[in-house]
């Protein structure tokens, strides 16, 4: 079995800052929390940005080259940037970050689905910034629309950047678009999947569903052409985190998905989801990845081929 590789998402879109006061907003406190939390462990940290004034999702290249070289400077982590963007923008804004930073991996979400977040208001009382409300109201409406038109415009900019795509398997047929795309040759193997289990709108985090993603995945590509790791969105996040690490799967944590250290406890970092992962990956006796493992496992370009 590979060794593990964590990614800490550290702080994502989906999660309002009236949620938890512990997430980070300003392109500092990213950039901090991510330097913290591959201290914890992670080899991977997967950033989104953030106005720096209210926490609204930013697309600002300037708040992502904040982070980007704050991370730099301190440590040597594999920076995955999200090409997610929010709802108003086009998948060539979304995409943007690539052929601008030229990183070693971005995000790549591998089909469209209602990306409903309104539950969350029910656990809000008092709202910090304005814009949260309608920003929770309005994804019961919200399509995360990536079709064949914008998997084909991704495939184009992460080949011609050499950036390993983070492909985000929301729900099995995203899987059929994945097989697509690579028998008419506009994807290479081997891929790297993050399954995300538990948005709704998609598959939910239960154990019978991960085994089906697995070996649906094993059947499509064979399990020498793609390596996997979970994404717990919410409730699920620790109890796939074990799974996984006993599978030989990788992880990924963070206050982008999930917001408790256990049940009712807020996470007062990214660190402290990172440090869970690394003693559970203890107790089931799997050893921890550094970034340079992970670039190795994941046959990433180096750091030395990115642009910031
Ligand atoms: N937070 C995940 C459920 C992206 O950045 O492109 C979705 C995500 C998408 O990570
Ligand atoms: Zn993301």
């Amino acid at each position: 079995m590979d060794k593990l590789i964590i990614t800490a998402a550290i702080s994502g879109a989906a999660t309002v800052p009236s949620l938890t006061p512990y997430l980070p907003i300003t392109p500092k406190q990213i950039a901090d929390s991510a330097i913290e939390a591959a201290s914890a462990g992670a080899a991977v940290v997967h950033v989104h940005a953030r106005r720096p004034e209210d926490g609204f999702p930013s697309s600002d290249p300037e708040h992502f080259r904040e982070i980007l070289t704050r991370i730099r400077e301190k440590s040597d982590v594999v920076i995955c940037i999200t090409t997610g963007g929010s709802a108003m923008m086009t998948v060539e804004e979304r995409a943007a970050v690539v052929p601008l930073f030229k990183p070693e991996m971005c995000s790549f979400n591998m089909g469209s689905i209602n990306f409903a977040l309104h539950p969350a208001l029910r656990s809000i009382k008092e709202f910090k910034y304005p814009w949260e409300k309608q920003y929770l109201e309005m994804s019961k409406d919200f399509v995360f629309k990536n079709t064949f038109k914008d998997f084909e415009y991704l495939c184009d900019v992460t080949s011609a950047n050499n950036t390993k795509p983070e492909l985000e398997i929301y729900d099995v047929g995203h899987l059929y678009n994945l097989d697509y795309l690579v028998s008419e040759k506009l994807m290479k193997l081997p891929a790297h999947m993050q399954f995300v289990m538990g948005v709704l709108g998609a598959i939910r985090g239960t154990p019978e569903d991960l085994t089906y993603l697995v070996t649906k995945a094993t059947i499509l590509f064979g399990k020498e052409h793609f390596t996997w790791s979970v994404i717990g969105v919410g409730a699920a996040e620790i109890n796939l985190s074990t799974m996984a690490i006993h599978m030989g799967g990788h992880v990924r944590v963070g206050l982008e998905d999930n917001i408790y250290i256990r049940k009712g406890v807020l996470a007062k970092s990214n660190a402290e989801l990172v440090e869970k992962v690394v003693g559970l990956a203890d107790i089931l006796h799997r050893d921890v990845a550094t970034p340079l493992d992970a670039r190795r496992i994941l046959k990433l370009k180096g750091p030395e081929n990115v642009n910031f």
